[in-house]
């Protein structure tokens, strides 16, 4: 029995479209057919660890089915959903080298286009961590027909919504409009998405900062200054910070977002720009994040200021609490500032307190 009020995804969906009289229904008809991919993905992520049953990417299952790998297989289901639904004229996704016409008459004058990345962290999925699905949506430039590589090559402030799905302990679908981020959990019991997380803040301050540390070799001296700044006895500061880091950019981002953090792929000898992809997964997070009210840097500008010019660029990013990346774009720009300083300790200070972290 319901015994509280549950605002499911669908009705969430429904009741944002009211609030814009003029809205035509295509946003939501769109976000709907993301939420059915997200739901099948979810189903086949979670049997993941039931490969030598039911056979591994590359061999047939017993009922003579191809078993392919949970990346290729994410990114059908995304590229059929979108397909089908009439209200996305193209897609550009990480698993694809070139974007993908929808020349179906129903979708080819469509007004949206989608980048997505169907599974990141994929190389996670056989050892149970948490991997996701992140997605960007577009209004197409071009006015019908068949959509073109500039409908893709736009800057993320052109985002209308953006969001992700985080397959963890639970399965989670955050997204934003540009305005709110909210977070709906699935129950399995009902296949739905409940409303869990409303309007996401991220904390101003944290002491989560998440970077591979193993390239320390290949850093800049200022990002190295800025982890050892992390590291410094301080209690002014609630230093040492925490370093945690999964290895799948969607569990760290979301983690961060809930108890405030910073997360860093910065650029690094042997990836000028990062490895990090902009329309795939930089941008889209980049907004969400500036939406709960967060900060995505490259390190010499916000990351939705990017104009990309090839669909698979890579950019460095530092994303997070706003305090936390001014803190770190305040050891990019003054080389000479020791991590243990009182100059980089009164920096911070400067900022909102930092809370206390649990767990
Ligand atoms: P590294 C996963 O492969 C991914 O694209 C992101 O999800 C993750 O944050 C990053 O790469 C991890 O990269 O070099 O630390 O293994």
């Amino acid at each position: 029995m319901i015994s509280k009020k549950v605002t499911t995804l669908e009705a969430f969906i429904v009741q944002q479209q009211k609030k814009f009289p003029t809205a035509t229904g295509e946003l939501s008809g769109l976000l709907r057919h993301i939420v059915l991919a997200a739901k099948i993905i979810n189903r086949e992520v979670n049997k993941a660890g039931l490969v030598d049953i039911l056979g591994a990417a590359g061999t047939d299952n017993a009922s003579g089915e191809a078993v392919m790998k949970l990346d290729v297989l994410a990114d059908n289901e995304l590229i059929s959903a979108l397909k089908i639904s009439g209200d996305c004229c193209g897609i550009a996704s990480e698993e694809n080298d070139t974007f993908v016409v929808f020349d179906n008459e129903e979708a080819i004058d469509a007004k949206y286009i989608v980048c997505f990345d169907p599974l990141d962290g994929s190389s996670n999925i056989d050892v149970n961590t948490s991997i996701g699905t992140i997605f960007g949506i577009y209004r197409r430039i071009s006015t019908s027909g068949k959509c073109t590589e500039a409908d893709f090559l736009q800057s993320g402030r052109n985002l209308v919504a953006a969001g992700y799905v985080i397959y963890g302990s639970s399965t989670m679908l955050v997204y934003t409009t540009g305005e709110e981020v909210n977070g709906f959990t699935l129950d399995p019991s009902i296949g739905e998405f409940c409303l869990s997380h409303p309007n996401i803040k991220t904390p101003e301050n944290g002491r989560i900062y998440s970077i591979n540390e193993s390239y320390q070799h290949r850093f800049s001296e200022e990002v190295n200054k800025y982890v050892a700044y992390c590291k410094v006895e301080d209690k002014a500061t609630k230093r040492p910070y925490s370093a945690r880091y999964i290895g799948s950019m969607v569990a760290d981002f979301h983690r961060n977002l809930i108890k405030g953090g910073i997360f860093m792929y910065p650029a690094m000898t042997g990836y000028k720009n990062g490895k990090l992809r902009l329309l795939f997964e930089c941008a889209p997070m980049a907004f969400i994040v500036e939406a709960a009210g967060g900060k995505a840097t490259t390190g010499t500008k916000d990351v939705l200021d990017l104009q990309p010019t090839e669909l698979h660029q890579r950019c460095p990013i530092f994303i997070g609490s706003p305090k936390m990346v001014e803190q770190v774009q305040f050891f990019l720009d003054n080389a000479d500032v020791a991590p243990g300083s009182k100059t980089a300790a009164e920096q911070q200070l400067k900022s909102a307190p930092v809370m206390a972290i649990d767990g």
